[in-house]
């Protein structure tokens, strides 16, 4: 097994994220997925609509920017670039050319993807996990999967999906972690002025703390 430079293999899948503490968002009985931003007309997709999309199954190792690695997950969800062609292509303005895709989540926790980025056959919009509908812990009802790029570009709880023709300002840009704009695990593009090496002492030394806050919020007991 080999995993991206810097990275360390934990045994499971922790709960983990800005959310800290927080237990994860409330969804609602009749929730659907936003999509918007540069499009002609907006439009919402609700979960048994997503459900009934063509899914593929990806098994994937899941990386976070701090350090950990979580290995051989079997995920299962609709290939975000059949949607894209299907659904999104259809609805551009001619002559209007999506960069940059913002996937938020019903915490309003945001990451912002390059087109190009989001377009990888391995990015998944996943509602299964291991066989089972994802828990609270790990994104419910649907989380991007983007196992190229660092968990932080994986939302969870997805509630919206806008489409950009420029990039988007980054809230985090003049945050001391900013994240790489592409996040891509193999080039180890970890922060976004910093090179990747030079932070992994200090962001495997968050991975304690942040682990244990996020398993205080979490309603499973972890698993
Ligand atoms: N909605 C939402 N998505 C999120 C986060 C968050 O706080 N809220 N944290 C991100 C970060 S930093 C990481 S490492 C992964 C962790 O995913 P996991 O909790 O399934 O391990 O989720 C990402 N997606
Ligand atoms: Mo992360």
């Amino acid at each position: 097994m080999t995993l991206p430079p810097g990275q360390r293999a934990v045994e499971g899948f922790p709960r983990f994220g800005t959310h800290l503490h927080h237990p994860p968002p409330a969804v609602p009985a009749d929730h659907a997925l936003e999509f918007g931003g540069a499009l002609t007309e907006g439009f919402r997709l609700s979960l048994a609509e997503l459900a009934a999309l063509p899914h593929r199954e990806l098994r994937a190792d899941f990386h976070c920017v701090a350090g950990w690695s979580a290995t051989d997950l079997r995920w299962e969800g609709v290939p975000f670039g059949d949607l894209y062609r299907t659904r999104i292509e259809p609805l551009l303005a001619p002559g209007a050319v999506i960069s940059h895709v913002i996937f938020e989540g019903l915490d309003h926790f945001q990451s912002i993807v390059a087109l190009e980025d989001a377009l990888n056959a391995d990015v998944l919009l996943a509602d299964r996990l291991d066989g089972r509908p994802l828990d609270s812990d790990h994104g419910d009802p649907v989380r991007l999967v983007s196992p190229g790029q660092y968990g932080f570009m994986n939302t969870k709880h997805l509630a919206r999906i806008e489409f950009r023709t420029t990039e988007p300002p980054n809230p985090d840009r003049w945050s001391p972690i900013a994240g790489h704009a592409r996040a891509r695990v193999w080039s180890e593009e970890r922060h976004r002025y910093l090179p990747g090496r030079a932070v992994r002492p200090v962001y495997r030394w968050l991975i304690a703390p942040i682990r244990t806050l996020s398993a205080r919020g979490s309603r499973t007991g972890g698993r």
